[in-house]
């Protein structure tokens, strides 16, 4: 099955238990009902002591794979990208100027990126906020960071898979925002 379906599914299993609570609370809330304070008491901390456990099982599991122990690694190839409406700049030579721009984009070299390296993509923007995103060859999202004027947010990954990329904005970012688009080749 297709990662997108998967996260469907996973997002439409989440959405209904979520409406069959409120639902419920909400046909619960016309019957009348005697509490008693003390029992609403423990019943809370019980709630409270099932939510540490949990949160410190799900902090044990996730703290461990964060990124920044690799973040002093040097990365092995960087890649300058410019988002501009509409449209983003990709180059391997330094960042390009808002003069060079047009060059990179309408005249530059088709960017080729070698396999299992690990790249890093510093993003910036000439305009607007825009979303560097990327796409592999088989048209799945792999990540994804902001394009922001005046900021250098950088992306790393390494890529195993050969073949076309393909770089979409996910930022609504004006009117031609469902044309931008740029691409690279890994080999
Ligand atoms: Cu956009």
């Amino acid at each position: 099955m297709p990662v997108q379906q998967i996260a469907f599914l996973v997002w439409l299993l989440f959405a209904i238990i979520i409406a069959a609570v409120f639902g419920i609370i909400g046909w619960r809330s016309r019957q009348k009902v005697d509490v008693s304070p003390a029992r609403v008491n423990r019943f809370r901390i019980l709630l409270l002591v099932i939510l540490l456990v949990l949160s410190v099982i799900f902090w044990a599991y996730t703290l461990p794979k964060v990124p920044y122990p690799t973040e002093a690694r040097q990365p092995d190839m960087v890649v300058f990208v410019t988002g501009k409406q509409f449209n983003f700049g990709i180059a391997t030579h330094p960042m390009p100027t808002e003069k060079e721009w047009e060059e990179v984009v309408n005249f530059g070299e088709p960017v080729v990126l070698p396999r299992n390296k690990l790249i890093e993509f510093r993003v910036t923007s000439l305009d607007v906020n825009h979303g560097f995103s990327l796409y592999d060859p088989d048209h799945l999202l792999i990540g994804q960071v902001q394009a922001m004027p005046g900021y250098m947010n950088r992306l790393r990954y390494r890529f195993t898979k050969p073949g076309e990329y393909t770089v979409l904005c996910l930022e609504y970012c004006g009117n031609g925002h469902h044309r931008m688009r740029g691409a690279f080749t890994v080999q």
